[in-house]
């Protein structure tokens, strides 16, 4: 099992879509083991996007992230970080596929709703970023065994 991390960026908070696009993940069986509301502070999103400084978007994308409260998640499931990223779609609105959470939802090129990590690396970075020991949970979904075939002992 996999885990990675997402956001829910301001523009997705101040529109109210945090039901809708959470709902989309637990529908899929991805399973949350971690959520929470948080202001980023200008510290936390210069190391969160410190591979993209001096970059010309990156004070915008530094403001943008700062400028309002975001949802923070822990998701989990086998291939989770490569799913959660095709769910989201292309980075803008404008080019993302109908069907995907940026492709449905938004039509910017600088405001895309979410964000999750980009490979197993950046999910460990990422995840240890925004949660604190012992914020994150171990728990067993009720309908697992539905969600994935186990009868071999790997979820399948
Ligand atoms: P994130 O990292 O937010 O999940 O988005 P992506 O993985 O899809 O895209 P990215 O790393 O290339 O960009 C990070 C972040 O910067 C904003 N951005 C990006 C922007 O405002 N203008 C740009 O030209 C680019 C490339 C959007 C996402």
């Amino acid at each position: 099992m996999e885990r990675t991390l997402i956001i829910f960026k301001p523009d997705a908070v101040q529109r109210g879509l945090c039901g809708r696009i959470l709902s989309r993940f637990e529908q899929k069986g991805l399973q949350v083991v971690g959520l929470k509301l948080m202001q980023i502070h200008r510290a936390l999103a210069e190391k969160h996007y410190e591979s993209h400084k001096g970059k010309g978007f990156y004070d915008g994308l530094l403001n943008f992230m700062t400028s309002s409260p975001v949802v923070v998640l822990a998701l989990e499931g086998k291939d989770a970080i490569a799913i959660a990223r095709k769910m989201m779609g292309a980075t803008f609105g404008s080019k993302a596929e109908p069907g995907t959470i940026r492709g449905d939802f938004g039509v910017s090129n600088s405001f895309n709703l979410i964000h999750g990590s980009d490979s197993p690396e950046a999910a460990t970075r990422e995840l240890g970023l925004f949660f604190k020991e012992g914020e994150l949970v171990d728990w067993k979904p009720a309908n697992q065994g539905w969600v994935y075939d186990l009868s071999k002992g790997q979820p399948e």
